[in-house]
């Protein structure tokens, strides 16, 4: 397991929020997902043999966010 910070652009409230956490969190090998709004930031823990952190990014791209 492996934690990384992702700097996300694009998000404006709680509803973006979740919209990560759901996204993210509902991916294979995603252990945990926090999103803080205010820092910008989206925190992951995850199994680096089952996804990686370009996989990651290009969910929340996908979500309609910029990842930075
Ligand atoms: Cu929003």
């Amino acid at each position: 397991m492996k934690t990384e910070q992702i700097n996300v652009d694009g998000m404006s409230c709680g509803h973006c929020v979740e919209t990560i956490e759901n996204a993210v969190g509902k991916m294979g090998g995603v252990n945990q997902v926090q999103v803080s709004l205010e820092n910008k930031k989206v925190s992951v823990n995850f199994d680096e043999n089952q996804t990686t952190i370009e996989d990651i990014k290009g969910k929340i791209v996908e979500a309609g966010f910029e990842t930075l």
